[in-house]
């Protein structure tokens, strides 16, 4: 390897083995995995979908990707998947292109409240093309009320609504959520990029029956390379009345896959399509299942000592991976940013986070957000998530205090070294 390269990816390297990563999108992929993103598919130019491709020479990765599309199905029970986008944002902006004009409403959860960019933020093409609202928490209870969903969805009428955050707790009614969308006929989105690998796995609910179409990550609790999927529990006929050269109805299965390609995207990364295809066989496996018990038991678990500690978990507490946590019930001194800061240098990982009705900026906020997906797959169980949250209260309350966050830093790494990532 290119030898500065190799020292950086050296210096990465030591960076995950040695630190606590608990930032609630990321997590560790199998050796298996890594070696599929260094192989020889990447090579390849693709443009189409298996069977039907605008270059020669694809036999191979037809085999590839169809097997990572089969795989996907059987793992969610779905009818219809497309691994082809790049990311996850690229998979919610290709179901956009597919199912919105330009102007339509769409109804996203607020991102100052847990949602995610490609929602409808101000600063996201999502936001730009389409005229987005929101619906948030509840200030008290930290948790959506599905009637003012309801009302919201009735006073603007969405043509799309979408469900899923990256910064919220609790899991998600997709019932409640098709029945408004029923009600004022608008296409259901489901994007389940945080918790995938816990509905996978059948320890959340399960979004496949209720909403037209799934969106997702293939890492996070997945586990894979970073990259997006689209999903249908089953294929339908698209709702506008288009046709075909010969009449007949056209399935939203096509109409998806023309978003993708040639709608949003070029050649497939078939690579990051074989490297999916592992993630997803790994993640049918039994052990998968125990580990996504353990990614929610330690996220219980740290909840509870960051409440004994005083702070304050957004909706009280966590049904899936993560949570965000309020350090103003801490002190109303200490900002995200001062929190992340004095953690990172005591090589724990997390991100500053707004939480709901947080009086200061993105670039401050008053909240933190952590995860514990990576920690699992390291090996973590709960007792240690307990020590895990002493460090991490004592190098928030002498955050300026460089001595301490050393010695916090000391401990952490050696703790880690019992936790070995890699060969
Ligand atoms: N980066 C992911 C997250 O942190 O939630 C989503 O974009």
């Amino acid at each position: 390897m290119d030898p500065v390269i190799q020292q950086l990816v050296q210096e990465e390297l030591q960076r995950q083995r040695h630190g606590i990563e608990l930032i609630a999108s990321e997590n560790f992929t199998s050796q298996e995995v890594l070696n599929a993103l260094g192989s020889c598919l990447t090579n390849k130019y693709a443009e189409g979908y298996p069977g039907k491709r605008y270059y020669g020479g694809c036999e191979v990765v037809d085999k590839i990707e169809q097997l990572a599309i089969d795989r996907l199905c059987q793992l969610f029970g779905a009818e219809y998947a497309n691994v082809q986008p790049h990311a996850g944002a690229q998979a919610n902006a290709a179901v956009f292109l597919g199912v919105l004009q330009p102007g339509d409403p769409i109804l996203g959860f607020d991102l100052s409240h847990g949602g995610h960019l490609s929602h409808g933020s101000s600063v996201n093409f999502s936001g730009k093309v389409y005229q987005a609202n929101f619906y948030g928490v509840e200030e008290e209870s930290g948790t959506i009320n599905m009637d003012k969903v309801r009302s919201k969805a009735k006073e603007v009428k969405p043509k799309l609504i979408i469900c899923g955050a990256s910064a919220y707790s609790r899991d998600w009614d997709y019932a409640r959520f098709r029945q408004i969308a029923d009600e004022v006929g608008a296409l259901l989105l489901a994007d389940i990029a945080h918790p995938a690998g816990l509905i996978a796995a059948k320890l959340l609910n399960d979004p496949m029956p209720y909403c037209h179409i799934v969106t997702s990550t293939a890492d996070k609790r997945l586990r894979g390379r970073r990259g997006g999927i689209i999903m249908m529990g089953k294929d339908f006929a698209n709702p506008w009345g288009k046709t075909n050269k010969k009449g007949e109805p056209i399935m939203m299965s096509a109409i998806l896959n023309s978003a993708v390609f040639p709608g949003m995207q070029g050649g497939p990364l078939e690579h990051a399509i074989a490297a999916k295809a592992i993630a997803f066989g790994e993640a049918s496996q039994e052990s998968f299942v125990q580990y996504g018990r353990q990614v929610i038991a330690n996220a219980g678990a740290m909840a509870r000592a960051f409440t004994d500690r005083g702070y304050q978990i957004i909706s009280g507490g966590t049904d899936n991976h993560l949570m965000l946590i309020d350090l103003r019930a801490k002190s109303s001194e200490i900002t995200g940013r001062d929190a992340e800061n004095a953690l990172v240098a005591a090589d724990i990982t997390i991100n500053k986070n707004m939480v709901p009705f947080d009086g200061r900026s993105a670039f401050y906020t008053s909240g933190i957000r952590v995860g514990t997906a990576a920690i699992t797959t390291r090996g973590l169980k709960e007792h240690h998530c307990e020590q895990i949250i002493d460090w991490m209260d004592d190098a928030i309350t002498n955050r300026n205090n460089p001595a301490i966050i050393q010695e916090i830093k000391t401990k952490v790494n050696k703790f880690m070294m019992d936790f070995p990532l890699y060969p």
